[in-house]
């Protein structure tokens, strides 16, 4: 009796010390700044999660890569860094040329092109993520990508010689074929980026040219819609199998939510953020049919080149696609 008392102390102790049993403390890294609706949908979807798990999960967001820069976000979930993670997924190109299927110039220009090319190639990309370690969440597309120039551009042949900013190695081969001179710049360093002059043009959506205050450092915005690219939220797959049945559930149900939220709040984007563009005294400017000949050109060569690097799961994707 006496022994049986000591050993419960004992095990009452020790719980408290690992605190409540199953309880888990998770860090999140995005890439984005606070102000950027992908972060704000973020923070929706950890609030849902949050609630409904009461102090069986929580989750710390670190956004605008504070804990975390945006490359190294992927690498920081595998290993166990942080549980979760946002970011760009056609960032991942270096790794994958699959992963940069939905940043192809003229690929996929309408959300609802874009829902397609997700549906096709969101296997895949769960694929690759599986095999380390890493599980899709959601995904998120940003309004239709145009370009944010100073120089009048009506044709390709005004581009050259550019100083362009680039975000993936995707941007890099389209200012490459454009004869500009690409740089990558993560968003949070952009505004110091022009105004130190290593870049001078960029192609991104009316959300980060508004965010970032795209007019204090060019004047026109060319609305190309040139392609809808996506961020994604990943967890580290161990980290999930880790939490009970009915967390997991949590977690997946507040994804699925974040994700058509995520959907309706891109397509408000578009619009409202090309008015912020113009009332800060921005020209919005329809491209020229020269110009949109000359891109769509460099978009066909990239979707060659896609193709010849990815093969076989490229040629899936893209047929998948099609029909
Ligand atoms: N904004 C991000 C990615 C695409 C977009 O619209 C950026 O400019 O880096």
């Amino acid at each position: 009796m006496k022994h049986r008392l000591k050993g419960f102390i004992l095990l009452a102790g020790l719980a408290m010390a690992m605190g409540p049993a199953g309880a888990a403390e998770w860090n999140m890294a995005t890439p984005y700044p606070d102000a950027t609706f992908h972060t704000q949908n973020v923070y929706e979807f950890v609030k849902d999660i949050e609630e409904a798990a009461g102090s069986d999960l929580s989750v710390t967001v670190h956004s605008a890569g504070s804990l975390v820069k945006h490359p190294q976000i992927k690498r920081a979930v595998q290993t166990g860094q942080v549980q979760m993670g946002e970011l760009f997924i056609s960032i991942l190109g270096n790794e994958n040329a699959i992963y940069a299927v939905d940043s192809i110039p003229f690929l996929a220009t309408s959300y609802e092109q874009a829902r397609e090319l997700w549906e096709a190639s969101r296997p895949h990309i769960e694929g690759l993520l599986e095999k380390d370690g890493v599980k899709l969440l959601y995904a998120v597309p940003w309004p239709a990508q145009g370009l944010y120039t100073s120089r009048a551009v009506d044709s390709v042949s005004d581009l050259e010689g550019l100083k362009f900013r680039a975000y993936n190695s995707a941007t890099s081969r389209l200012a490459e074929l454009a004869d500009m001179q690409p740089t990558q710049v993560e968003v949070p360093e952009l505004p110091q980026a022009f105004s130190t002059g290593i870049v001078e043009a960029m192609i991104t959506s009316p959300s980060t040219g508004a965010n970032s205050k795209a007019w204090d450092f060019v004047d026109r915005f060319y609305d190309i819609q040139a392609w809808i690219p996506k961020n994604m939220v990943v967890v580290k797959q161990s980290a999930f199998e880790a939490l009970d049945a009915k967390t997991q559930g949590i977690v997946m149900t507040a994804a699925r939510k974040a994700e058509s939220r995520g959907w309706e709040m891109s397509q408000e984007e578009a619009e409202a953020k090309k008015a912020v563009l113009r009332e800060n005294g921005m020209q919005v400017i329809e491209p020229s049919d020269e110009l949109m000949q000359g891109l769509r050109e460099i978009g066909e060569t990239m979707t060659r080149e896609w193709l010849e690097e990815t093969g076989k799961p490229g040629e899936d994707i893209i047929r998948t696609y099609r029909k």
